[in-house]
């Protein structure tokens, strides 16, 4: 079964369909090492189950013997009275002490086992997260943000009971069942006989059960997923729905999500609520075919009542377990289906870095170089073709082109965020690929239109968790770009807490504060995308002269629509459709008479028949 999710990708396949979710031990080698490092506290929790195990088998062998040894002997005249009594006493009196004692066992067990658990789950959470951080971008194009929340949040807790409820549990539930079927065979073999009568029956369910419960835990896993990425989706783009009011629409689309997620769960309900009751009703036949047999039994002398007893008390205690048991193997299969999601994301590739990497000069010259490079975001869709280009250390450069021409890309691969497939790109003449992502990005500072802020205030969001700046220096900066008028008159200033995204501020507030951002870090490179498109000519005119005053000891890229903002970069490059066209200076290329010239003629004639209509 294939969720259909929007605006599918080739490898979603891989986080969706229906794998087998069956035992697999390779998989099982794996996952159990988030448990080792615990194994003391899960022996300890082991140890308090074999003692609790044991004190529960002896009670019925205590109970059988009130009933047999004293009552027995003093109403057929065998044992006086007082014996009896205090005989009674002494073994009520340890009944007493054992059931105290495993009242304190029972709640050691369950809070070792708990908590283990607990940390087990804290570890695979924090391990995702890390290895998230760890991904390229292009795994987050593939993976909507709901599923990979899917697989932080709800999975490790499903993976969680793999160790604690079923390894754990299906150890403790086996060990009683053979204890329960060594004392009842060593009580009385025919009796014992007749309560495994129902056994075929029981082993019959259980595997249909099992094979049925293996396919809708995968369902209910992936419907889960599948909710959590369209609530993602379409909370994030509740803008979007709400000005093109698709409420209605939308909330008919939730509903048939929320159908398909609850038509699984029903499933799983209607098969535990047939397998349940049938278990209790082929125990009960059990029971009715052992209170006969061992009636006739006991009517006839060869057993007693204390026996009978006992034996009714150990079918509870043989059923049980048995009925756990088909649950464990069921939680085995979701657990398992939980943790094949969770190690698809640990083996996802991680950024590449070199296992040696050339140490990145500090300072950099900012020396740019893109040499006969070609990339395709997949397959062989290039979007960048044969691109190659020089830009000095100091040097301006800028890129135009149409929509979809390839310049975002272009900075996204020299920022490292995807792999080109062919040639080569250096900095200061080392190829990227041979340095550390981490250490060269530092030198990169990237200003884009579609600013992230995180939670927390201004001030932060500027030195970006950097301790080392000062509120003096962040303060000087946002003076620098511009920002501090608008930072001044916040509620709190450049203490003013923002919201996970900074939705509170228009796009080109977000913008100066992306500027002051990158200043902060003083990189050798400023790479700006767009960095200007959403403030107004005044603030532009103002941050203009603030950024040629930053260009000078740095090497800048700069990617603009508006052509006015870049004329004065040292050199232009046009690019169409993947490859560069022209490159000049802004004189240079409108001399030249191509497509930069016609840019700038279509901008210019536009804007001066704007002018004429107002
Ligand atoms: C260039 C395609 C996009 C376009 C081309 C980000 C991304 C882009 N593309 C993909 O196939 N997958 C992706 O994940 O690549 O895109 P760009 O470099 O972003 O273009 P641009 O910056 O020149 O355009 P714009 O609109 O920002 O001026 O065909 O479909
Ligand atoms: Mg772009």
């Amino acid at each position: 079964m294939n969720v259909p999710m929007p605006g599918g990708g080739g490898q979603r396949g891989k986080f969706y369909t229906n794998e087998k979710a069956r035992f697999n031990p390779r998989l099982f080698r794996k996952l159990i090492r988030f448990a080792l490092p615990y194994w003391k506290m899960l022996l300890l929790a082991l140890l308090l189950m074999g003692l609790f195990t044991a004190a529960d088998i002896y009670r019925p062998l205590l109970e059988g013997q009130a009933i047999d040894a004293f009552m027995e002997g003093v109403s057929e005249g065998t044992l006086p009275m007082q014996v009896a009594r205090n005989g009674l006493m002494q073994l009520v009196g340890l009944y007493a002490l054992m059931v105290l004692a495993q009242f304190v066992l029972s709640y050691c067990r369950t809070m070792t086992l708990r908590s283990t658990g607990q940390r087990i789950i804290r570890d695979i959470r924090s391990a995702v997260f890390r290895k998230v951080q760890r991904l390229p971008l292009s795994f987050f194009d593939k993976h909507p943000a709901g599923v990979v929340v899917t697989r932080i949040v709800n999975d490790p807790d499903a993976l969680n009971e793999l160790f604690t409820t079923v390894v754990l549990g299906m150890f403790q539930n086996i060990i009683v069942l053979m204890a329960v079927t060594f004392a009842i065979f060593r009580t009385d073999v025919s009796m014992a006989l007749c309560l495994m009568a129902a056994m075929p029956l029981i082993a019959l369910a259980t595997i249909v059960f099992r094979l049925k419960a293996r396919v809708i835990f995968l369902e209910i896993r992936n419907r889960l997923a599948h909710i959590n990425a369209f609530l993602d989706e379409h909370i994030s783009g509740m803008g979007v729905i709400k000005a093109f009011h698709m409420e209605k629409s939308k909330i008919d689309e939730f509903r048939n999500v929320n159908k398909a997620y609850y038509k699984a769960n029903m499933r799983n309900v209607v098969v535990m609520g047939i397998f349940r009751p049938f278990i209790d009703c082929v125990r009960y036949l059990a029971l009715a075919l052992l209170l006969w047999y061992g009636g006739i039994r006991t009517l006839g002398g060869a057993a007693s009542i204390g026996m009978l007893y006992m034996f009714i008390k150990y079918m509870g205690m043989f059923f049980h377990p048995l009925m756990e048991l088909a649950e464990e193997f069921n939680t085995l299969q979701s657990s398992m289906a939980a943790g094949e999601k969770i190690n698809a994301i640990l083996e996802e590739d991680e950024e590449v870095d070199p296992a040696d990497p050339v140490p990145v000069a500090r300072p950099l010259t900012g020396r740019i170089e893109f040499d006969h490079v070609w990339f395709a975001y997949e397959g062989e869709n290039w979007v960048l073709r044969d691109v190659s280009f020089v830009i000095e250390p100091g040097q301006s450069a800028a890129f135009v082109g149409a929509t979809g021409a390839g310049k975002t890309s272009i900075i996204s691969l020299l920022c490292g965020f995807y792999e080109y497939q062919k040639g080569r790109i250096l900095i200061d003449g080392v190829e990227i690929k041979s340095m550390s992502k981490k250490d060269y990005r530092r030198h990169i500072g990237l200003v884009l239109q579609d600013v992230f802020l995180m939670a927390g205030d201004i001030a932060t969001n500027i030195r970006m968790w950097n301790e080392r700046v000062s509120d003096e220096r962040v303060r000087e900066i946002a003076r620098y770009v511009q920002a501090d008028s608008f930072i001044d008159k916040l509620p709190g200033g450049y203490d003013h807490v923002l919201r996970s995204g900074g939705g509170t501020l228009s796009s080109g507030e977000r913008q100066l504060i992306s500027f002051a951002r990158a200043l902060t870090q003083d990189p050798e490179i400023l790479v700006m995308d767009e960095a200007t498109a959403n403030i107004d000519t005044n603030t532009e005119l103002l941050i203009q002269e603030a950024l040629l005053r930053l260009q000078q000891n740095r090497t800048t890229i700069a990617v603009a629509h508006r052509l006015s903002t870049i004329k004065n970069a040292d050199r232009i490059f046009v690019i169409h459709k993947g490859r560069i066209r022209e490159s000049g200076s802004h004189d240079e290329l409108m001399e030249h008479r191509g497509l930069y010239y016609h840019l700038v003629q279509l901008q210019y004639n536009g804007a001066s028949e704007q002018g004429q209509q107002t």
